[in-house]
Formats: structure tokens, C-alpha cells, sequence
């Protein structure tokens, strides 16, 4: 762990499994509580009476290193008795919820029927699991992403877990989101004169990142911020590293592309990291005024994810300095 001297806040926007390796990367590097986790919330629901939050969970899980390696997901060495005798008893056994993974929902659903915000109970238990950084959700109210398909509408979950992603998408609604407030910790740290970067991080850019994005003020707030804005690009070479962004891009017309990926952020962006096998699309990122970064993207080793961490940061230095 070679501790970074700069100082200053680093906020990384993030989904689930991508946004939370890179948010490990950035962990790792000694900046502490110098890190703001932003995470999306739009993906959230209510299942078996339980306030399920997987973006946030699994940026908890893979922060504390209690995470499934191999899924992304949920937690290692987990059991799944409960799943077994909920399907026996013909429950809703499409999520799975794993029997330690199911405390975090009881613990946080309990917290929050007693009037806890889901700032204070995301605290709460990241500090319990040791984690240095702070990680928020978006905000405290509740968003929740609809997927239009063509057989129709669908809540988030149930298009990506229980539908395995399979309809084919028109669009996207992000319900709660005209009166949903940013979280304030996130709002001042993008007002900060010192903020050092504000990272994108390889999530899904329309149902991880725009939800964040979308928030009243955001886009202002990053627009006005003193520290660049740089997005690590999903796609490589025509893939998502993993999820359904590539497939999401080409039902909705556009390439399959990290070029694409960068004109979707567009202006937001100061610069954008593509990895080595997209080296061919840097002068198109270019030609949108952003400085392009070639790296290697994909994150297999936990060494990857420190490497990109600190390739982005060091970005970001170069562009605002
Ligand atoms: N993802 C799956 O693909 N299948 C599941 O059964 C599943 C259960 C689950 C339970 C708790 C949790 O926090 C996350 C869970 N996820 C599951 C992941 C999650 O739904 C998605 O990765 C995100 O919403 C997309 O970022």
C-alpha cells in the first residue's frame, strides 16, 4: 500500500461489481477518509419486506474484502439455507439472498422503519466492517429505475436478475428523481477547493452512473467543481467488462464502443481512460475535447485495480495541473 502525499478529496461515482474494483484500486492507495464512495441507488428495492441496496452492498462488501470474488457480488464463504426453505415454502427465490448476506438487509431495513437515513445506516455499517472510506448513497431518497423494454415496463431488479437481462431495452425512467435531493456530504465535497478528482468509474454509464448524474445540481455541481472529471470507460473492444451495457447500447442505436461511451458523457468530462485494445478510438475522444488516457482497463488482480487507481489519479493530476 504506497500512500499517496497529495491530499485533497477523491470522489469515485459507482455502481455495482466494475465501479467497486476500481473503488478498491482507490482505497488501497492510502487516502483514507480522503475517498467519498458515491453510490448509485437506483437499483435499490423492496423484496420479502427487506430494503435491499445491492450497488452499495456490494461496494461495502468488496471494500471490506467480505466480498464473492468470482460473482462480484454478495459475500464469500456464504450459505444458502434460507434460499432452500424459501423455495420449499414457494417464496419469491429468483434473488438470492445469502444467509450472511440477509444481516446487512435485516440490520438496514430495521434502521431504517426506526427512522434512520440510509447516509447514517451506510455509516453505520461500513465503519462496523472497518472501512476507512467513506461511502454514501446518492441520496436519501428513494429512485428507482424503471427499464422500459419492448414487452414493457420493468422494475430494475427484475429486469436484470429475475429476466437475466434478456428484454430488449427502449429506455430508462428513474422514478423518485424530480425530488430526490444529492447526498450533502457528496454536494460539498464537489464544492471543495481542494478536490483532487472526480472519478467515473466503469459502471454502467445509463442505469449506474446517469442515476448519480441526474440528481438536481449534479451535473452543475461537477461542471463547476475545481478538480477534473474523468470516466474509465465499461466497454472494451465492443464489450462490457461485465453487466449488459454493450447490450443495452446497441438496442438503443448507438455503437457498442468506448468512443460512445465518452460522447455519452460528453462535455461532463475532461478526460476519459480507454483500455489498450480501443487505442484506435483516442483521436475520436480527442476530437471531443477530451484528453483520452490508453491503460489497461480490465481489472483482474487486485494489483490491476491499484494500478488503474493510480493511473487515473495521476491523470487527473496532469489535468488539472
Ligand atoms: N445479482 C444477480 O445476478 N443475481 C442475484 O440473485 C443477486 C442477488 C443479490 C442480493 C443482494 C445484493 O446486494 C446484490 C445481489 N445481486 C444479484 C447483484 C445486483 O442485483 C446487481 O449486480 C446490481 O443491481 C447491478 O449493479
Amino acid at each position: 500500500m504506497a500512500p499517496l502525499m497529495e491530499q485533497g478529496t477523491v470522489i469515485a461515482l459507482s455502481g455495482g461489481v466494475g465501479g467497486a474494483k476500481l473503488a478498491l484500486g482507490l482505497s488501497r492507495l492510502g487516502l483514507g477518509k480522503a475517498l467519498l464512495v458515491v453510490a448509485n441507488v437506483g437499483d435499490d428495492f423492496e423484496h420479502l419486506g427487506l430494503s435491499i441496496c445491492p450497488d452499495l452492498d456490494t461496494v461495502t462488501y468488496t471494500l471490506s474484502g467480505l466480498s464473492d470474488r468470482e460473482k462480484g457480488w454478495g459475500r464469500a464463504d456464504e450459505g444458502w439455507r434460507f434460499m432452500d426453505s424459501l423455495g420449499q415454502l414457494g417464496g419469491a427465490d429468483w434473488f438470492n439472498l445469502g444467509d450472511r448476506d440477509l444481516a446487512l438487509h435485516v440490520l438496514r431495513t430495521e434502521a431504517l422503519r426506526t427512522g434512520d437515513n440510509l447516509t447514517s445506516v451506510t455509516r453505520t455499517i461500513t465503519h462496523r466492517l472497518g472501512i476507512e472510506a467513506r461511502v454514501v448513497p446518492m441520496t436519501d431518497d428513494p429512485v428507482r429505475t424503471m427499464v422500459q423494454t419492448a414487452s414493457g415496463e420493468l422494475a430494475f431488479q427484475h429486469y436484470f436478475v429475475r429476466d437475466r437481462c434478456e428484454p430488449i431495452v427502449t429506455g430508462f425512467e428513474f422514478r423518485g428523481m424530480a425530488t430526490a435531493r444529492p447526498q450533502p456530504d457528496f454536494m460539498a465535497a464537489l464544492g471543495e477547493p481542494d478536490l483532487r478528482a472526480i472519478v467515473i468509474t466503469p459502471s454502467n454509464p445509463f442505469v449506474s452512473v446517469d442515476p448519480i448524474l441526474n440528481l438536481a445540481g449534479v451535473r452543475d455541481a461537477l461542471r463547476g467543481a475545481w478538480a477534473p472529471v474523468v470516466a474509465v470507460s465499461p466497454i472494451v473492444a465492443g464489450l462490457a467488462i461485465k453487466g449488459p451495457a454493450a447490450k443495452m447500447m446497441a438496442e438503443l442505436g448507438m455503437p457498442s464502443t468506448a468512443l460512445a461511451v465518452a460522447e455519452h458523457y460528453g462535455d461532463l468530462l475532461d478526460g476519459f481512460v480507454l483500455d489498450h485494445g480501443d487505442q484506435d478510438q483516442a483521436d475520436g475522444v480527442a476530437a471531443l475535447g477530451l484528453k483520452p488516457l490508453i491503460t489497461k482497463t480490465v481489472m483482474e488482480s487486485l494489483e490491476d485495480r491499484e494500478n488503474l487507481a493510480r493511473e487515473v489519479l495521476a491523470f487527473a493530476g496532469d489535468l488539472r495541473g
